[in-house]
């Protein structure tokens, strides 16, 4: 008795679309699927083909003109979003000897881990580092942060990073403000190295009582941590999923060095031939030394150094290692973690 018409029903929604409403029942396995069905795709650039238009950048723009040099990576399956997964931004930011990226800050978190070149600076909150390749930085929410270079003459180089902001998911909240500083660059109040010191040593400033959801640490040096997973890959077992894989903290809190994107680096031995897992945060990577390969959802994506790619949501992944590799990747696991949505899922076969 209550089942009509398709015609019936069609002219039903028809009349109810006037109204900007639509009956779930058409669309209920789609809003609420049986498992992630996630509108990005794996993908992977190739550092080769990319490097000439940053150098073809470099000649069409300042770092200043521009304010960031950027060219932004989007998810294949889902460009014209400024987005790499459905929550996160990538690029790759180049800034040339000499230049300046201007002062400002946001409420958008950003990461920076350096891919070629050695010697410019990121400035966060009144204190430089000096940018060396396989270091994480952080510039962390509201922070006022800019970028510079040595000149030629002074010994600087281009120097490139790879760029990680929550910028979909501060516009999916409603939630992102910016302004820039009245100056292009911002006054130093502390000596270079001076947070790694206080905050970076396993050691706190004695009445240090602030348990900020950013971390204080805002440069990881890649010589310590590449040295932490030289000795854990001789000293400890390999996980079959992971090899060596460690995660970057806030030394405050043990918690995520931001609260919107979590940092990881891992270590594959020459001829790991990695078991497969899915995880509901859909992650970017960075490779910074090796040969090797990675399935996506059942397709293989060969990789060197340098190389980025992208894994979405729980798509079914697994690493080869052709060589020693490195890996560097970032996700927005912290946010899942906290409304406890994340999941995992590792396969043994
Ligand atoms: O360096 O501040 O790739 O504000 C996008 C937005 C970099 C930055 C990006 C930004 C920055």
């Amino acid at each position: 008795m209550n089942n009509k018409s398709d015609e019936v029903r069609a002219d039903f929604y028809r009349r109810i679309d006037q109204h900007h409403l639509f009956p779930l029942w058409e669309q209920l396995h789609n809003l609420v699927p049986k498992e992630p069905a996630d509108a990005c795709i794996g993908a992977l650039w190739r550092y080769r083909e990319l490097r000439p238009y940053l150098t073809e950048a470099g000649r069409l723009i300042t770092a200043e003109e521009a304010i960031r040099r950027v060219l932004v990576l989007e998810n294949p399956a889902i460009r014209g979003a400024a987005s790499i997964t459905t929550s996160l931004y990538a690029g790759l930011q180049m800034i040339l000897p000499g230049e300046i990226a201007p002062s400002h800050r946001h409420s958008q978190s950003a990461l920076r881990f350096v891919v070629e070149g050695r010697g410019a600076f990121t400035a966060v909150d009144g204190e430089r580092t000096t940018m060396e390749p396989g270091d994480f930085i952080i510039t962390p929410s509201w922070t006022w942060h800019d970028h510079g270079n040595p000149t030629e003459a002074e010994g600087g180089e281009p120097v490139i990073w790879l760029d990680g902001l929550d910028i979909p998911m501060v516009r999916f909240f409603g939630a992102g403000f910016a302004e820039n500083y009245e100056e292009p660059v911002q006054p130093l109040t502390r000596p270079e190295g001076n947070s790694l010191a206080r905050y970076g040593m396993n050691l706190l400033p004695v009445r240090h009582a602030s348990r900020s959801k950013t971390s204080p640490i805002f440069n990881y040096p890649y010589s310590r941590t590449r040295e932490t997973l030289d000795t854990l890959l001789r000293q400890d077992q390999v996980d079959p999923w992971d090899g060596v894989k460690m995660r970057y903290i806030n030394p405050q809190t043990g918690s995520w060095a931001m609260p919107t994107i979590a940092a990881f680096m891992q270590i594959l031995p020459r001829g790991f031939s990695g078991q497969t897992y899915r995880n509901t945060d859909a992650t970017v990577f960075s490779v910074v030394q090796g040969k090797g390969s990675v399935s996506i959802a059942g397709q293989r994506h060969e990789f060197e150094a340098r190389d980025i790619f992208v894994v979405p949501s729980w798509a079914a992944v697994s690493f080869h290692a052709n060589e020693e590799c490195v890996l560097f990747s970032f996700s927005d696991r912290p946010v899942q973690e906290a409304l406890g949505i994340l999941r995992e899922s590792r396969e043994t076969h």
